[in-house]
């Protein structure tokens, strides 16, 4: 089984996905909560992930499943190949919204990206690349990432990092956020990474985010020069959760130098 086909049956499940989702929009969600008020969850995260990992058992019972909702396998290494799935991204703005949210995946190799999908289901667009290969929204080609600077940069960040009191090291991101042209916030990490992959967008920075949230982004960002590492320069290890910089080149290295270094995140 090579790379391509792989993709084809991701493709194909990811689309089936997004449909089943669009067509949950006129009907009732079970919402719940998980580890606190406003982390929230509902029935189509958790049907839209036991459709994944369905599928993928029965096509692939060798690959391993590492999934939000803990469907999956509980993984301590990278071992072999690994789908590393986000039914929803985004949940919050899904069930307020019925918009600004996507179905992230990645699948990796002994650690290292191979596929990166990331669908937006309510414009009906699949950002993806297959390492090597170039990366594209639907059939279109995204051309590779140019350098920027922080005065004329789009930096995507939460206001609630910046305004965060309880750890000094959140005051490093107030200089930051003046000095950029703009700053924006999606509520979307995936969206936001393939923003930054089609230059809408020039940097995106988050405190804490998990494996699922980034694994499809890297994939798409690496494909089109695009720098990704946690706030302390360091490559993801996509097991657990870690702070995260997505950057065009030389910014990415701009930010860290001249805005992060000081912060113990
Ligand atoms: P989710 O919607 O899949 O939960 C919101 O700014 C982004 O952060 C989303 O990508 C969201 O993913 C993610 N997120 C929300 N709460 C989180 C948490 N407690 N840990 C890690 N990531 C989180
Ligand atoms: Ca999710």
């Amino acid at each position: 089984m090579n790379w391509e086909s792989i993709d084809t049956y991701a493709k194909k499940w990811v689309k089936e996905a997004g449909e089943k989702i669009r067509s949950s929009f006129d009907k009732t969600l079970d919402i719940t909560t998980k580890s606190d008020p406003n982390d929230l969850v509902t029935n189509i995260d958790k049907e839209t992930e036991q459709f994944f990992i369905e599928r993928i058992r029965e096509t692939f019972p060798d690959h391993k499943i590492l999934g939000e909702e803990g469907f999956g396998d509980k993984l301590e290494s990278h071992e072999g190949i690994v789908w590393i799935i986000d039914p929803i991204d985004g949940t919050m703005n899904f069930i307020h919204q019925q918009r600004n949210f996507a179905i992230s995946l990645g699948i990796f190799e002994n650690g290292k990206g191979r596929i990166g999908l990331i669908y937006d289901v309510v414009h009906d667009e699949m950002y993806h690349a297959i390492r090597g290969n170039g990366a594209f929204i639907n059939e279109k080609r995204i051309p590779a990432l140019t350098e920027t600077t922080v005065k004329e940069s789009i930096i995507g960040l939460n206001a609630t990092w910046v305004m965060e009191n309880k750890r000094i090291d959140h005051n490093l991101l107030i200089p930051l956020a003046r000095e950029a042209r703009g700053t924006r916030s999606y509520g979307s990490a995936a969206l936001e990474m393939v923003f930054v992959a089609t230059g809408r967008i020039d940097a995106y920075i988050s405190l804490r985010l998990a494996p699922w949230d980034v694994a499809g982004g890297a994939v798409i960002i690496e494909e089109l020069g695009g720098v990704i590492t946690n706030l302390r320069g360091k490559n993801l290890d996509y097991l657990s959760q870690d702070s995260l910089l997505v950057a065009k080149p030389g910014l990415h290295q701009t930010i860290l130098k001249n805005y992060l270094k000081d912060g113990n995140w």
